[in-house]
């Protein structure tokens, strides 16, 4: 597998948090998610935590310019020098146009971009499952309808501009995450 800096995206509940650990314990790369890293702002208190719960408990996007500070900051972090998996971010173009100018200016551009696809209904039952287990707050059935309207409104779209730069891949999410797991290792190669 030579890809060290892979980015995964897919509609919530697709599965890219559970993927992206799953890599980057094989690749040796930090895992970079910035719904993590807005969900530990938001349970320490952070002046960034305070503005981002709202907005995640509605279902919609925290601003890219909050997005692409942490998200900076954190992929230029000398434990990102080797690699990496970006997970949950970029989600709109603004974020992509800054990670594509990010990554630009350290001569490190993306290796790969795996998206995953799933069928709605699946990602739905998903989330509704998480909810039971996890409680995350943003996982009730009418916040996970707005963030799969967002989804299609403002991510999906950033998989035209990813394959103009000839790097998706495309892999179906269905299936145990074993299963799922077993084809983006084939699609990495
Ligand atoms: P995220 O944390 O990125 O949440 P997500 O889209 O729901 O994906 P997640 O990775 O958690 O779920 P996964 O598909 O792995 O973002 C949360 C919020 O933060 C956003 O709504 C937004 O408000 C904000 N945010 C984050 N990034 C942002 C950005 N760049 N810009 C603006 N705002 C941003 O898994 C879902 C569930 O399915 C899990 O319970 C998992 O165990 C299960 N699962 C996974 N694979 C499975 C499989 N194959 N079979 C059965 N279950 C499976």
């Amino acid at each position: 597998m030579s890809a060290r800096r892979i980015l995964i995206l897919g509609p919530p509940g697709a599965g890219k948090g559970t993927q992206a650990a799953r890599l980057v314990e094989e690749l040796g790369v930090p895992h970079v998610s910035t719904g993590e890293m807005l969900r530990t702002a938001v349970s320490a208190g952070t002046e960034v935590g305070k503005r981002a719960k709202a907005v995640m408990d509605a279902g919609r996007l925290v601003s890219d310019e909050i997005v692409i500070e942490i998200a900076e900051a954190r992929l230029g972090k000398p434990d990102c020098a080797g690699g990496f998996v970006l997970d949950g971010f970029p989600r709109t173009a603004g974020q992509a146009q800054a990670l594509d100018a990010m990554l630009e200016r350290r001569s490190t551009p993306l290796d790969c971009c795996l998206a995953l696809t799933v069928d709605v209904e699946t990602v739905v039952e998903r989330l509704l499952k998480r909810a039971e287990i996890e409680g995350r707050s943003d996982d009730t059935a009418e916040t996970i309808r707005e963030r799969m309207k967002v989804y299609e409104d403002q991510t999906a779209p950033l998989l035209e501009h990813y394959r103009g730069m000839g790097l998706v891949r495309e892999v179906d999410g269905m299936g145990s995450p074993g299963d799922v797991a077993g084809r983006i290792g084939e699609a990495l190669g």
